[in-house]
């Protein structure tokens, strides 16, 4: 229960009206949380209908993607791209391509990207789209085949100055160059569509890595500000072996942490001196997967089949970089019990509800992934910066803007949450400084 009624109203109707977006609803919860002073302070927020209009999407589209196999069997999958909201910039997201798709997830990325591309200071709108197709075990030509069908509906919702598409888990730059060369052949027109892009055609130096270094430089800012401290020497865990995770690890290895623990989806490995973090990189970028390798190599390495154990495993930084939900109340309270006093998020949504609840009450300091791993998409946003004035720009460049955005992500939000006499509350100053520029955006359009 929140002391607004306004709100109570808002999260009711948003319960009442999706019972079925379970992830959906978690996440307009977690920002609902934050909103309480806020809403009684400011009544215009409830005058102008602000939340009832911020928590339903611009525009849904769904649609169907056929497609033959290798074998020449026709395959159908569903297609979505979620406009959440274009208040401060064209819509901006990625695509996702997972057995796991539906509605309720896409709502929940393109809600919280919102958000997020607010904390950057560039001005990028909300969205995020993808299907329930599987890249897994697919040829190339299948991926092909997939992607240009996809496209073939979905080049006619988007644009360089309307909606610009990225990757997220199963999109990496293979898919990206199939769907841009789609777009590209059905509409004679070669422009900043997508990001995420190769280097040989448009792409950013660094966007590989973006997220997963922004992590850590955002990681470096909390350790600075609240412990006057730096990672090194710090024991990290760090879950997931896609791109977000892997950068991660190798950013944070080389600023001294020592890593004892990752994971993936067949397990973890622990290891309280460290783990062969360049061994586990070689095997992710190759296979997409690391730990059974890695206990093959490494006979004598600590493991367990279930990716969750690893936050049984004592550390000072848990980095969960995999997919939502992977951190419940009873993962939260192993974290306590082994020690870890910072959670930092790398992945979008990976804590539950109850999870960031224990952690704001137990005295770990949590950031929540709309600040956190926003760096991949901030460097998103310096790719559409280039390729709007024909430029490309150094790796040295772009690790300089990088480092100054998550710093002023980290500061917007820790000034925030002081602003709001919680100073260890990121995840409430992420959300109230995110709102903030999308409110005066809309309040500024009039009722649209
Ligand atoms: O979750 C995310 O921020 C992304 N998948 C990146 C989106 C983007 O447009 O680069």
């Amino acid at each position: 229960m929140y002391k607004s009624d306004y709100l109570n109203r808002v999260l009711e109707q948003t319960k009442n009206t999706y019972p079925e977006q379970k992830e959906f609803v978690q996440a307009v919860e977690e920002f609902l949380d934050s909103m309480d002073f806020l809403v009684s302070k400011d009544p215009k927020i409830e005058g102008n209908a602000i939340l009832e209009r911020l928590i339903v999407p611009e525009r849904i589209i769904q649609f169907r993607v056929p497609w033959v196999d290798d074998n020449n069997k026709i395959r159908v999958n569903t297609g979505y791209r979620v406009q959440f909201n274009s208040a401060i910039g064209p819509y901006k997201g990625g695509i996702r391509f997972d057995k796991s798709v539906n509605l309720s997830i896409l709502k929940f990325l393109a809600f919280e990207q919102t958000f997020k591309n607010s904390l950057t200071g560039l001005p990028m709108g909300g969205a995020k789209g993808g299907s329930d197709f599987d890249p897994r075990g697919k040829s190339d030509k299948e991926v092909m085949r997939f992607c240009q069908s996809f496209m073939a509906e979905l080049y006619r919702h988007i644009g360089p100055h309307t909606d610009i598409p990225a990757g997220d888990l199963g999109v990496g730059a293979r898919e990206i160059g199939y769907m841009f060369g789609y777009y590209k052949k059905l509409k004679n027109e070669w422009s900043g569509v997508f990001t995420g892009k190769g280097l040989s055609y448009g792409g950013s130096l660094y966007r590989p890595e973006a997220t997963g270094f922004g992590l850590l430089y955002f990681t470096e800012e909390m350790l600075k500000t609240y412990f006057k401290s730096d990672i090194k020497g710090k024991r990290v865990l760090i879950s997931g072996s896609g791109k977000v995770g892997s950068m991660a690890a190798l950013k944070a290895k080389e600023l001294g942490a020592i890593i004892v623990g990752m994971s993936d989806i067949n397990g973890c490995v622990v290891d309280p001196n460290g783990l062969e973090v360049e061994e586990i990189l070689n095997l992710a970028k190759a296979k997409g997967e690391f730990v059974n390798e890695y206990i093959k190599k490494y006979p004598d390495v600590k493991y367990s089949k279930v990716a969750r154990d690893l936050w049984k495993t004592p550390c000072d930084i848990a980095l969960p970089c995999a997919t939502q939900g992977e951190i419940n109340l009873d993962n939260a309270k192993e974290l306590k019990e082994g020690g870890c006093y910072l959670l930092v998020e790398g992945a979008n949504m990976p804590c539950d509800l109850e999870a960031i609840r224990f952690f704001n009450e137990n005295d770990i300091i949590f950031s929540s992934g709309k600040a956190s791993n926003a760096g991949g998409v901030a460097v998103s946003g310096l790719e559409m910066a280039q390729n709007a004035t024909f430029s490309s720009w150094s790796k040295e460049e772009v690790d300089e803007k990088l480092r100054k955005i998550m710093k002023n992500i980290f500061n917007e939000c820790y000034q925030t949450a002081c602003q709001y006499g919680q100073p260890k509350n990121l995840a409430l100053g992420a959300n109230i400084a995110g709102f903030l520029k999308v409110y005066e955006a809309m309040l500024a359009q009039g009722i649209v």
